[in-house]
């Protein structure tokens, strides 16, 4: 059982992009979004809050492949910020039809929208903090001030965007909590899934799934 009131429910990143025919497509993508659906109606109704996260990068990110000259999507280089950075194809151009919220993923239950990655010259994966890891996103302050304690995520990708912003999470003190049916990954290094998880089991995040939660709250 968890206390609705000092719980958030945070969809990481279901956007078009991540889905199923977008630009950086994870398998299966659009699969996270009816377990999500559930969970986010069942906490609205019973006056919990529910955040998403949206990535939103300007045309000419630093994270783009496209943006380094002899460049391809997959190769990973250094930035002055960031060590190993994969460069992606474009992705999440803010605005684009790419970076909208999946059509079916049902908005009327979010009372907290984050947009994050949208400085040209720094990339997001965490919901909490951009990727030179200092610079904060809103999220810690906001939550903390709603007396949030336990975080239950969702959403695209477990090894990049979830990841980044469990560990966060985790490290911030929040209780975390992985829907682990309503998530899906890139796998790009191979075996990144798993290691993902791994250090995620590590660090003393909670592995659950949504039928689970949702017992759990009623
Ligand atoms: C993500 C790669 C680049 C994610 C975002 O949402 O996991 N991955 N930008
Ligand atoms: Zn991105």
């Amino acid at each position: 059982m968890f206390n609705i009131q000092t719980t958030l429910l945070l969809i990481i990143d279901v956007q078009n992009d991540f889905c199923p025919g977008g630009a950086l497509a994870v398998q299966d993508g659009d699969g996270v979004i009816a377990p999500l659906n559930k969970l986010a109606a069942a906490f609205a109704s019973a006056g919990g809050r529910v955040a998403v996260t949206q990535d939103w990068h300007p045309a000419g990110h630093i994270s783009f492949a496209s943006s380094h000259s002899g460049k391809n999507p997959g190769d990973i280089i250094d930035l002055d910020t960031v060590q190993g950075q994969v460069l992606w194809p474009d992705h999440c151009v803010r605005g684009t039809k790419g970076a909208a919220f999946h059509d079916k993923l049902n908005l009327d239950p979010v009372s907290l929208i984050i947009r994050k990655g949208f400085r040209a010259g720094l990339d997001s994966y965490s919901a909490f903090f951009e990727n030179d890891r200092c610079t904060a996103t809103g999220l810690e302050g906001g939550i903390k001030q709603m007396n949030i304690q336990t975080v239950i995520m969702g959403g695209l990708a477990t090894d990049y965007c979830v990841f980044y912003s469990a560990m966060d999470c985790r490290r911030l003190g929040f209780n975390t909590i992985i829907v682990e049916d309503a998530v899906r990954g890139v796998g790009y290094p191979s075996g990144s899934v798993e290691k993902a998880v791994a250090q995620m089991r590590d660090s003393g995040i909670i592995f659950s799934d949504s039928e689970k939660l949702l017992g759990e709250m009623r």
